[in-house]
């Protein structure tokens, strides 16, 4: 009987001498082979679609750092575009969607059920990285959460505040929760045949969650997790599902509490010793290095490495930065922080 991986121990509430890691966009234009991969499918979508190029853009960190989790390459954007949505990519600026932004529009998006037409190169991806993987290499796969995909859904692009979904979400609340309760539930669905295809565990991207106030952070961003985490453990009770409520600071505990998450990401805000003595006796924690020290390296990355161990290597707990690494973040930096890891 084979050791169990990692990242599965952690996300069961093992502590471990030597914490798992991995880190967010692994995969990404901060590494010289992706680059080159991307130049060779053509565009960013053209990667995420094409199962090969796919598959290989998320090996290539594994290869090159024996990370102790794979993440699917894909976007949480491919979902809106499975809706029927109009996607691409403005070369040097970033995603775009002709948005929705009214009931008749959202209701004239397709039907759950016909999502798998457009997404299912991505369930192709699973299935070869599910076959290729080491043993010891946990596979993730993602989604965004629903609240983080409306917000592009009804603005068509980032935002610095949200602005547009915040503003539809007071002004038509009907119109919403409609858009609300067709991704959630699309999600599940997109979720579901990731971990048919053979991912051991979802992560859910609620990177805008930070700007839901009141009673909006309980309506949008964590019934709908808790709604996603329920029906997937229903129908798959092994699945680990990890929760990334990127910025809702003290509401951690909410998400915790909720005990539908096996591990919570934390954004690079979270104080360590917080996390550990309130969220820690509840979930994995996983974070919360400061991506900037992927390109500032030197001293401070290691102190900061050691600090997190120090503080949150006491309890079940997954070594990763706090959000992405940047395009201009150093692989070299990547292999000092594995060094100090895992010595
Ligand atoms: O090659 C390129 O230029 C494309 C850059 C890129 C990459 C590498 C985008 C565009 N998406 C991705 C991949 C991606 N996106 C992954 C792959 C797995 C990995 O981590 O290696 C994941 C998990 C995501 C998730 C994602 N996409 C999020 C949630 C996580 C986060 O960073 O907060 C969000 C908000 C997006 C939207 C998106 N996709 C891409 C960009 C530049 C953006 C942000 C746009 C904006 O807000 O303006």
């Amino acid at each position: 009987m084979p050791e169990q991986k990692k990242l599965l121990k952690a996300l069961a509430g093992e502590s471990q001498k030597v914490p798992p890691v991995w880190i967010m966009r692994q995969a990404g234009r901060y590494l010289p082979e992706y680059r080159a991969t991307r130049a060779t499918a053509g565009g960013f979508l053209d990667l995420c679609y094409n199962p090969d190029f796919a598959t290989e853009v998320t090996l290539q960190p594994i290869r090159r750092f024996g990370f102790d989790a794979a993440i699917l390459f894909a976007d949480i954007l491919l979902l809106p575009q499975a809706l029927g949505m109009k996607l691409w990519f403005e070369t040097g600026e970033g995603p775009r969607l002709e948005p929705v932004t009214n009931l008749t529009e959202i209701q004239n998006l397709k039907p759950v059920e016909d999502i798998h037409e457009v997404l299912s190169p991505i369930y192709e991806t699973v299935k070869h990285l599910s076959a290729e993987l080491p043993a010891e290499t946990t596979l993730i796969g993602f989604a965004g959460a629903p609240w983080t995909v409306a917000t592009y859904m009804v603005a068509g692009r980032g935002t610095p505040d949200q602005g547009p979904a915040r503003r539809l979400m007071y002004q038509d609340t009907a119109a919403f929760q409609v858009l609300i309760d067709l991704v959630t539930e699309a999600t599940i669905e997109y979720l579901a045949r990731q971990v048919e295809a053979g991912a051991e565990v979802v992560k859910l991207f609620d990177s805008w969650a930070g700007a839901l106030g009141g009673s909006m952070l309980e309506q949008y961003a964590l019934k709908p997790a808790v709604k996603i985490a329920t029906a997937l453990k229903k129908r798959y009770p092994a699945l680990k599902f990890i929760g990334f409520p990127r910025g809702v600071g003290g509401s951690y505990e909410k998400f915790a509490d909720a005990g539908v998450f096996d591990g919570l990401a934390l954004d690079t805000s979270v104080p360590a010793e917080w996390a550990r003595d309130n969220l820690q006796n509840k979930v994995a924690v996983q974070g919360n290095l400061d991506p900037m020290l992927m390109v500032a390296g030197g001293d401070a990355l290691v102190s900061e490495t050691r600090r997190l161990l120090d503080i949150l290597g006491g309890g079940p707990y997954i070594f990763n930065l706090g959000h992405g690494i940047t395009p201009d973040g150093k692989p070299e930096n990547v292999e000092k922080l594995l060094n100090v890891i895992r010595g």
